[in-house]
């Protein structure tokens, strides 16, 4: 059977950095592994219009994937898609996971999309593969009225996904358990993408060129539930590889693909302290500690010690961030982030000894934050003085606790699926005496006061990576330092496209 899987174009800043979508990636390597051909076609980066690729590889089943400001754009791909031919369309990621807020409902909606798979996808994925394989053996004239047909039952029983029948009814079949046996899974394909067509997206050393950073996951899911994270509404279970089982895909990432560079994509990745001195350990015994790694998204403070921070160092940790969120002390027990200040004090001290760069991560407008509080946000991130400090806009997804906050107690600044992002510097929400104006004025303090200082701005130029990358340097400044609107024009471009 040929399975096509799409990511859907997104209007970040143009000058943003690409790299393969890991989940697809994984989707991709279990229909690869069930004996399908397999096309993806990622729009970020691809020049061929979608409809002409439809006509010429004719596939039999579509995936597209999801988060929330990509959405209504994979909506737009599934009736471009419809438009040249019948093909059952399923979509899956974050977004349409959210059933508190009936989102695979929403995509079912839209029109096109036949079936929404929630959460983890691999298993469902291939559930659904097989009903089309089958389904197909015995309708060569296929049509996807008939494979929906509620007489049929062809879906009762596929666990994790949400469809709507031929006769307009809305079915919800019960979760999915998450994988247990992550080893089971087959490591992701990155062959199936065009990898020279990235950028470079995880980057310990911004100078080396996309095709050669690549991304592993070592763990998926995190057991805290901190109040503004999408991923407080997926399966609360952590579950983890072997280290036996992440370093031998590592290896297959440095020997057999040439991998220059190494970004951990895991939520938390030091659940299991032991597990990572062994995966440590192991890098060092197999002589792959001389690529530059990172931990993309941050570990956990109060899961870090001097002893593990070091081990890390010498099996080429090069970069490690912190969920930092808030420095007033209040606010950080009303987030649930599980951990306090002298903790994260402490992780950053031990983190520097040994030679770790850091990054922080910062949010700006909390519920309940005030321009005091944020300005503790500030003073505490120059405090820990990281070598970058990342300040995000607090931007309300649906289904966390503070989208659930926003609704009761403010006004949501922002209707559209596709604004929902925060690394513009705009207010998504005011909430009593937290009105966008502020937030936006802290927001460009914060920048300014922490960079505008004589240290980062010296760690900054000594960088030769600065000045290899210095005219996308200069732009993010630019963006990041004065007031800019919204940009809509790559947006109306993109509409445009799909709809043509
Ligand atoms: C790496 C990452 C990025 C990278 C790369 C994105 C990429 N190309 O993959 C970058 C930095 C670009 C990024 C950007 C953004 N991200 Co991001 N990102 C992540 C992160 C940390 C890991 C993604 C990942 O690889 N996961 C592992 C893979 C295996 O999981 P997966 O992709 O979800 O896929 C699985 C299932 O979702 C499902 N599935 C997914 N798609 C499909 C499709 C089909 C057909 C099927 C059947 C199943 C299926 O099956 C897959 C396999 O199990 C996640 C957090 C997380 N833990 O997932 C956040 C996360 C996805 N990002 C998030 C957000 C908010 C963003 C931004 C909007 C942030 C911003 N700048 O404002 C942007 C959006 C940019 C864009 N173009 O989409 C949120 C999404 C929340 C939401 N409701 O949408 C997450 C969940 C973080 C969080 N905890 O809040 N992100
Ligand atoms: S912010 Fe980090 S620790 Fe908190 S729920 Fe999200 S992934 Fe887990």
């Amino acid at each position: 059977m040929r399975v096509l899987l799409i990511n859907p174009r997104f209007r970040l800043p143009i000058d943003t950095r690409t790299s393969p979508h890991m989940g697809l990636a994984y989707l991709g390597a279990v229909s690869e592994e069930r004996g399908d051909e397999v096309a993806i076609f990622d729009a970020d980066i691809e020049e061929t219009p979608l409809g002409d690729f439809i006509q010429t590889y004719k596939p039999n089943l579509v995936g597209i994937t999801a988060n929330t400001p990509q959405v209504k754009q994979a909506w737009r791909h599934a009736t471009e898609i419809k438009k040249v031919f019948d093909v059952p369309i399923v979509i899956g990621g974050p977004h349409p996971s959210v059933v508190s807020e009936e989102l695979d409902y929403e995509s079912l909606d839209s029109g096109n999309i036949d079936i929404v798979v929630r959460g983890e996808g691999e298993e469902t994925w291939i559930e659904i593969s097989e009903k089309v394989e089958d389904f197909l053996k015995h309708h060569p004239t296929f049509s996807t009225e008939e494979l929906f047909d509620p007489a049929k039952g062809v879906w009762d029983k596929v666990l994790g996904i949400s469809y709507k029948t031929s006769d307009g009814e809305y079915h919800r079949n019960p979760d999915r358990p998450a994988i247990n046996d992550l080893d089971s899974l087959p490591w992701p394909a990155y062959h199936l993408f065009k990898m020279d067509g990235y950028t470079n997206l995880q980057p310990a050393t911004d100078a080396v060129d996309g095709s050669k950073s690549f991304s592993i996951l070592t763990s998926r899911g995190c057991p805290y539930r901190c109040t503004f994270c999408s991923q407080s509404i997926m399966p609360v279970k952590w579950r983890s590889r072997t280290p036996e089982n992440v370093v031998a895909e590592w290896e297959h990432l440095v020997r057999d693909l040439g991998a220059q560079e190494i970004g951990v994509l895991d939520d938390s990745a030091n659940i299991r302290k032991k597990r990572l001195f062994r995966i440590a350990e192991m890098l060092i015994e197999r002589e792959l500690n001389h690529v530059p790694w990172i931990f993309v998204n941050g570990i956990r403070a109060n899961l870090v010690d001097y002893e593990l921070m070091a081990t890390l160092k010498k099996a080429g940790l090069k970069r490690t961030a912190f969920g930092v969120e808030t420095g007033n002390p209040e606010l950080l027990k009303t987030i649930d982030k599980k951990v306090d200040h002298d903790t994260i004090r402490n992780a950053f001290k031990v983190t520097k000894e040994v030679g770790i760069e850091t990054i922080a991560f910062m949010i700006i407008g909390l519920p309940g934050d005030t321009r005091e509080t944020m300005q503790d946000t500030i003073d505490f991130a120059i405090e820990l003085d990281p070598l970058i400090a990342n300040f995000s806009m607090m931007t309300p997804y649906p289904g966390t606790a503070v989208w659930e906050q926003v609704k009761r107690n403010g006004r949501l600044l922002i209707q559209d699926w596709e604004d929902y992002v925060f690394f513009e510097q705009h207010a998504r929400y005011e909430m009593g005496d937290l009105t966008a104006d502020l937030v936006e004025e802290m927001y460009r303090r914060a920048y300014r006061q922490f960079y505008l200082r004589p240290g980062p701005i010296w760690r900054r130029i000594k960088q030769k990576d600065f000045w290899a990358n210095l005219p996308r340097n200069a732009r993010i400044a630019m963006r990041t330092f004065l007031p800019k609107k919204e940009k809509t024009g790559l947006r109306k471009q993109m509409q445009a496209e799909a709809l043509s």
